[in-house]
């Protein structure tokens, strides 16, 4: 049985308490924290990604796991030595106008699960604000969600206005969201769409060449 076991169930069933004691547990046992981390929390979300893309689990189970892993990280964060944080920066948002904020909270929640550090800018951003936070961040991906037909052209404002201010080659941009689609990624320049926050993790590793 691995060190872990109770903790990797306790995050796919989305059972917050069972997750934090047995987090807190580790912390007690001096188990090394990336190792908690890695093996307990990330461990777990894999899993949870890979039973959403065969359609064993749901967004509602999903989003209690991802709220599960998170609430540990909040744990362990103050425990966490300088530099045992990832270095992979993603800043993330829903664009300007529109308002919905749950699948992008999902997709921060899991790619935090695998280890990314997100920013995120919450909802209706506009194109100046994504490219400041990259800017600023020196961020890895700058991720853009629209649940708005009528907002995904806030996707393409923002390309272009990380190409006006030169910075386009030095970040990937991965977008998604229900009416968004791998063509219009396409037509926009985006460097990588994702259906799903599951595929979002695979697509951000994909991009950054992360196994
Ligand atoms: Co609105 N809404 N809504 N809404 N809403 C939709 C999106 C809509 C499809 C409903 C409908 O008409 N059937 C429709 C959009 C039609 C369209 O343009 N295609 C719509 C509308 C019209 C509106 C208003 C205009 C309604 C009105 O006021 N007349 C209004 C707009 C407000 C605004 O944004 N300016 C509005 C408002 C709202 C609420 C505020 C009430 C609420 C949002 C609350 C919130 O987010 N905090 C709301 C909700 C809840 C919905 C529905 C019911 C559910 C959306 C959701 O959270 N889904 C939605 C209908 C539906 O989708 N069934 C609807 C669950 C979530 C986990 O999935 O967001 O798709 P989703 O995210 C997925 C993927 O898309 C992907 O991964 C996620 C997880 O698997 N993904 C990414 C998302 N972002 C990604 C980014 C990535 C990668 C993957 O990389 C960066």
């Amino acid at each position: 049985m691995s060190d872990f076991e109770t903790l990797n169930e306790a995050v796919i069933k989305g059972d917050v308490q069972t997750a934090l004691t047995e987090t807190q547990n580790a912390l007690d046992a001096a188990k090394e924290v990336r190792g908690i981390i890695d093996n307990g929390l990330i461990a777990a979300m894999d899993e949870v990604g890979e039973r959403f893309s065969k359609g064993q689990l749901f967004v509602p189970q999903m989003l209690r796991s991802a709220k599960t892993m998170q609430e540990c990280m909040n744990l362990l964060k103050p425990h966490l030595q300088e530099g045992e944080t990832t270095t992979k920066g993603v800043v993330m948002g829903t664009v300007k106008g529109d308002l919905h904020d749950i699948g992008k909270n999902l997709v921060s929640m899991m790619l935090e699960g695998a280890g990314f550090e997100i920013q995120d800018l919450g909802v209706d951003v506009a194109p100046e604000e994504f490219v400041r936070k990259v800017q600023e961040l020196n961020a890895d991906i700058l991720g853009m969600s629209a649940l708005l037909s009528i907002t995904m052209p806030g996707m393409a404002n923002t390309v272009k206005a990380l190409q006006n201010s030169g910075i386009r080659e030095k970040v990937k941009v991965m977008i998604g969201g229900a009416p968004v689609t791998d063509k219009y990624a396409r037509e926009i320049q985006a460097d990588s769409y994702a259906p799903d926050a599951a595929s979002a993790v695979v697509a951000a590793k994909k991009l950054l060449g992360i196994p």
